[in-house]
């Protein structure tokens, strides 16, 4: 299904029963609480207007894919599949990957305002102090932020948080982490003492969105010939007067500005932030934290911000997602691992506790596999903690499953402990000494809870009945299990 814009997705979601509007909600904390109560339920997509101190149709956009069905609905797999079903309709799509690269149109929606110079200012938006301890609004929580690698030419796209100030109105702190496609390119033009040019969107089509969050779009390819691939059709662009950037020509809200190469002694901070791993952040400064001096913002009449508020696990931003756990699933099979039956996650779908299972074919399989997964680079993006694989009869998808996996096929003695891997900016085992010395490691567990290879022979019988006699019985005896 192909959205045009966000506004043509909330149309549909509305017709499937699955939006809620909400008026006069307070842009200060109170927008927040609705949007962390209503994720813990997995509850409908939130639409606030008429927010105090601003316009009517100022509106902003919460829990957009908070269930299965409307994540489904945003990637074009069919909405009514089991979780591991969806990931697998999903791997057969990307299988038929092809490139589509954006349109450059002379005009848009985008274009209907255009602010410019000292009228530049994000106050004019409703921006939501999303959680109680914030350090300032976040207007890009579920933003698009759109660079150029100055080598190679190519346009990367990633979702990176972005904060406003109350005093510095035509700054943004954008806090892109190390190793992120944006931070590589970036760097290569501070390298050469250069401004990094930068688009960044706060609200545009669904297709858009997703391929600049974790669907594993690797280096080189442009998350905007993915978003066409994913939707069926060229995304629209308009080139930025600025930067020369592609602006998506349906966002709602974008800007063009220029990072400055970054300073160690800068002054600016950014945070504390309520984050996705469930605590908040402490906040970044000086080379961690890239200022973008805004040029222009643009925006659509009566704009819709989108707004991906991060919640405490297993509350996430979006729920049932195969897209990370698909481009870990590619990339385990990359390094030649065979015999995967299925990849999800514990916890949170961003490579937190990755869970693999494998029909074993050898000795030393399980580990194998273990050490492919958290050499990946979906793995080492998020914060992965631990590696668990198990055998392909466990239910992946069932945290009870998993753990009752590794408490019966797994001795304790022969876990493994890896130290000094990559973990993100956001975990909160960092001490501040790693912090201050930009030292983000931290250890892993490897759990290979699979059935010893060598006594498979042996290994006490699953004391379950078989599936073949429990339909028997289910048919049989149906009154009593309807
Ligand atoms: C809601 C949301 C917020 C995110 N916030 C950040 C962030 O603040 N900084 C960051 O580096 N990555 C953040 N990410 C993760 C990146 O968007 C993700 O790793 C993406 O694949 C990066 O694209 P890239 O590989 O092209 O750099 C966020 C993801 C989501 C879905
Ligand atoms: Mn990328």
């Amino acid at each position: 299904m192909k959205f045009d814009d966000m506004r043509e997705f909330i149309d549909t979601v509305e017709k499937m029963g699955e939006l809620e509007r909400i008026d006069h909600a307070h842009w200060n904390l109170e927008i927040g609480a609705i949007t962390e109560l209503m994720a813990e339920k997995r509850g409908p997509a939130l639409l606030f207007d008429h927010i105090p101190d601003y316009p009517a149709g100022y509106r902003i956009l919460t829990n957009p894919f908070a269930n299965k069905n409307r994540t489904a609905l945003a990637i074009g797999v069919p909405t009514d599949l089991s979780p591991q079903e969806t990931l697998k309709a999903w791997r057969q799509r990307l299988r038929e990957f092809k490139p589509l690269p954006p349109v450059t149109v002379k005009s848009g929606p985008i274009l209907e305002n255009r602010i410019t110079g000292a009228e530049i200012d994000f106050s004019r938006f409703p921006t939501p102090k999303w959680h109680e301890h914030d350090g300032g609004r976040y207007i890009g929580t579920g933003c698009s932020v759109i660079t150029r690698d100055p080598e190679e030419g190519w346009v990367n796209i990633g979702t990176y948080k972005t904060m406003q100030y109350e005093n510095e109105k035509d700054l943004l702190a954008c806090k892109i982490n190390r190793s992120q496609h944006g931070r590589t390119q970036m760097d290569k033009y501070h390298a050469e003492g250069k401004d990094c040019p930068v688009v960044i969107t706060f609200g545009q089509d669904p297709a858009v969105w997703m391929a600049s969050t974790d669907a594993g779009v690797r280096w080189g390819v442009s998350e905007y010939d993915f978003a066409g691939w994913m939707r069926g059709a060229p995304v629209e662009v308009i080139k930025g007067e600025f930067t020369g950037l592609p602006i998506p020509a349906t966002a709602e809200i974008a800007i063009e500005g220029f990072v400055p190469p970054l300073d160690e002694k800068s002054a600016y901070r950014e945070g504390p932030c309520g984050e996705w791993y469930g605590y908040y952040h402490p906040g970044s400064r000086g080379v961690n934290l890239p200022m973008v001096k805004v040029k222009a913002i643009y925006h659509r009449n009566d704009p819709i911000l989108l707004g991906s508020m991060q919640v405490k696990p297993p509350a996430a931003y979006r729920a049932g997602i195969p897209l990370d756990a698909a481009a870990l699933w590619d990339q385990i099979e990359a390094a030649g691992i065979e015999g995967v039956q299925g990849v999800w996650y514990m916890l949170f779908p961003y490579a937190v506790a990755v869970v693999v299972s494998i029909k074993q074919l050898y000795p030393g399989h399980g580990k194998q596999a273990a050490l492919a997964a958290s050499g990946t680079r979906a793995a080492m993006n998020g914060n992965c903690k631990m590696v668990i694989v198990v055998d392909e009869d466990v239910d992946i998808t069932n945290n009870d499953e998993v753990m009752w996996a590794l408490i019966s096929r797994c001795n304790p003695e022969q876990v493994e402990i890896f130290r000094g891997l990559k973990t993100n900016p956001d975990d909160p085992m960092l001490t501040p000494e790693q912090r201050a010395k930009d030292d983000f490691t931290m250890g892993r567990l490897f759990f290979d809870a699979c059935r010893p290879y060598t006594r498979r022979g042996e290994f006490p019988r699953v004391n379950k009945f078989s599936d073949g006699y429990r339909q028997e019985i289910l048919g049989k005896w149906k009154n009593l299990f309807k």
